[in-house]
């Protein structure tokens, strides 16, 4: 359907130059992903992937504040009272766009400025140049609201340094760029002054390749401080139960220790023991789709269990920030319901 004049768009698709560009464009929602978008996304990536006019993909977002915040949780949430196969169509669609970006054959490269987390991750963490600035923010939020990460995201932590997956995966912390570039989430570290001629740089005609225009525009990454509290997170995430874990943030004083456990302690208990188990089992994955695959079970189920529902309403919705997490307990979560949200779907991702 043609739009009317001026009208705008969610996803901003054009040309420039050897450059196809991809912006989000909801900036007052903070370029939350619709399921039109990912539609959108994915429809310009097929047809860029043979179009040689295209050599390299460059997506970003509208606005100062926010790459992208995540997916349109509001939008799932609204979906509910006509049953989850809607949900399900959103997740399955966003989750084959992830692995289409991981698997792109040609240079794709993302603009991480600002708020990146959950969806946005998805649509940048698997991409070959991940570019970060000293405005980023990224995190895997999802046990706020009572999912785990997904877009991959258990993939992603289950390959961070020693327990930070599992610290950021389960508490949800915001990471700098830094942070993002020590933990594997991005490669290089740009101020966002500086991204307005990186994409000029990389849109222009010629043959300078891709990697060598990101490392000449690039500058040296700021201090991590994820990577100077490696040793303190990495003994205070040992542990393979969440008891074990909670245990070890009682030892000490320290500040991160005690922001921790006030995070956790608002967790959904459920969603925190399916995280735990989830980024643990995909240490061992081959691939993302393996992941994938797993993190479509886990977040079907929590939507048709009404976890995600209630976390969102209480969130987002309500914004009481009360939410009422099913069971309300850690040690009423059993190892047999954990067990029984890893088991295959009648219908899979991709099946
Ligand atoms: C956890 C999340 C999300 C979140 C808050 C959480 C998330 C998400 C949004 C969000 C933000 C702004 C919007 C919007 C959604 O908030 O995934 O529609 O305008 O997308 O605590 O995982």
């Amino acid at each position: 359907m043609a739009e009317p004049d001026g009208a705008s768009e969610d996803v901003i698709v054009r040309r420039e130059g050897r450059a196809g560009r991809l912006t989000l464009n909801r900036p007052k929602a903070l370029n939350a992903l619709t399921f039109d978008m990912v539609k959108t996304i994915t429809a310009a990536l097929q047809a860029w992937s043979h179009d040689t006019a295209v050599e390299v993909v460059i997506l970003d977002g509208a606005g100062e504040r926010a790459m992208c915040a995540g997916g349109d949780v509001r939008w799932l949430y609204d979906q509910a009272a006509s049953g989850s196969a809607v949900a399900r169509a959103f997740w399955r669609e966003e989750y084959t766009l992830n692995s289409m970006i991981a698997a792109y054959p040609k240079p794709y490269v993302a603009l991480m400025d600002g708020i990146v987390m959950g969806g946005g991750i998805g649509l940048s963490a698997h991409g070959r140049h991940r570019i970060v600035t000293e405005r980023s923010q990224l995190a895997m939020p999802e046990t706020t609201i009572g999912l785990i990460p997904d877009v991959g995201g258990t993939f992603l932590l289950s390959r961070a340094q020693g327990r930070l997956g599992m610290y950021l995966g389960l508490t949800g912390a915001r990471m700098s760029g830094a942070d993002a570039i020590q933990v594997g989430f991005a490669d290089h570290y740009i101020p966002a002054a500086k991204l307005p001629l990186l994409v000029e740089r990389l849109s222009a005609a010629g043959t300078e390749p891709v990697d060598d225009i990101i490392e000449d525009v690039a500058e040296p990454v700021p201090a991590s401080l994820l990577a100077a509290n490696r040793v303190l997170i990495d003994r205070l995430f040992a542990g393979d139960t969440l008891a074990a874990i909670h245990a070890n943030l009682l030892t000490t004083t320290d500040p991160l220790a005690t922001q921790a456990r006030a995070d956790l302690a608002t967790r959904s208990p459920k969603a925190l023991a399916l995280t735990l188990e989830a980024i643990r089992r995909a240490k061992s994955y081959a691939t993302l789709d393996d992941a994938l695959r797993v993190e479509y079970r886990l977040c079907t189920r929590l939507y048709e269990d009404g976890e995600f529902i209630e976390g969102v309403r209480a969130l987002l919705v309500d914004k009481d920030k009360a939410p009422k997490w099913s069971p309300p307990r850690l040690d009423e979560v059993t190892p047999q319901l954990v067990a029984s949200y890893f088991a295959p779907l009648a219908e899979e991702w991709r099946h």
